[in-house]
């Protein structure tokens, strides 16, 4: 009777073998970061309808007071706990303050993100993955032509593990909060992006099945990166 009374839990614990993102550079859980609704439970959103795909906030509109100076053309390393998981691609994006607003309380809505970063698949006759896997830290580089002031920098893994059905991608992220210093400007983004806005369930990359046939090519959500 022991046993039955064990196994439901293993298998509740493997369920939830998710991860969040709740610090850059080592810093405090939170204290860059905007706190996030998973932050106990760890789950995904699947719904990219949902106002969540913002930042998966838990108090919008509330964030902690930190703002990380950071050095355009430097690197932000957000964490991940436990490390990432599911295979599929991280993502980064942007979206600058307006002036007179903080990236502290400033709400992220509107077209106002691009991307600025993506790890790209490594697709083989075996099968397709991406270099985060498995990774308990991921380097994301900051542009060196990004204009200075502060952003919301918006960090995204999409686990593909079940996206063969619609709705079945998994999509984990939050945002920091950073000041972007050192910046030569003239960043030139491939498009503007909503989020939620920008994606559809529909999307080639999100809605795929990763394992078979084996794809020859992936596509990530959300358009190109741009450029200096
Ligand atoms: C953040 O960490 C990266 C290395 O992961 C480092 O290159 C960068 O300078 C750090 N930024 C700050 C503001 O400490
Ligand atoms: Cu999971």
């Amino acid at each position: 009777m022991k046993f039955s009374a064990i196994l439901p839990l293993a298998l509740a614990q493997a369920a939830a073998a998710h991860y969040i993102f709740p610090s850059i550079n080592n810093s405090g859980n939170w204290q860059y970061v905007r706190q996030t609704v998973n932050h106990q439970h760890t789950g995904p959103i699947e719904d990219v309808y949902s106002p969540l795909m913002t930042c998966y906030e838990l108090n919008p509109g509330r964030g902690p007071s930190g703002v990380m100076n950071v050095q355009a053309g430097s690197t932000v390393t957000f964490s991940s706990s436990p490390p990432i998981f599911h295979p599929g691609p991280a993502i980064a994006y942007l979206a600058k303050v307006p002036a007179g607003q903080s990236a502290s309380t400033w709400d992220g809505k509107g077209a106002v993100w691009f991307k600025i970063w993506q790890d790209n698949a490594i697709i083989s006759n075996n099968g397709i993955s991406w270099p985060n896997m498995g990774a308990a830290a991921v380097n994301v580089p900051l542009p060196r032509c990004l204009e200075n002031g502060q952003y919301l920098l918006r960090f995204e893994h999409i686990g593909l593990h079940s996206a063969s059905s619609i709705g079945g991608a998994q999509l984990y992220l939050s945002c920091a909060q950073i000041n972007v210093q050192g910046g030569s400007g003239g960043y030139r983004p491939a498009g503007m992006l909503s989020f939620p806005g920008s994606y559809s369930p529909n999307d080639p990359g999100l809605h795929m099945n990763m394992y078979w046939p084996v794809p020859t090519s992936y596509t990530a959500p959300g358009g190109p990166v741009g450029s200096c």
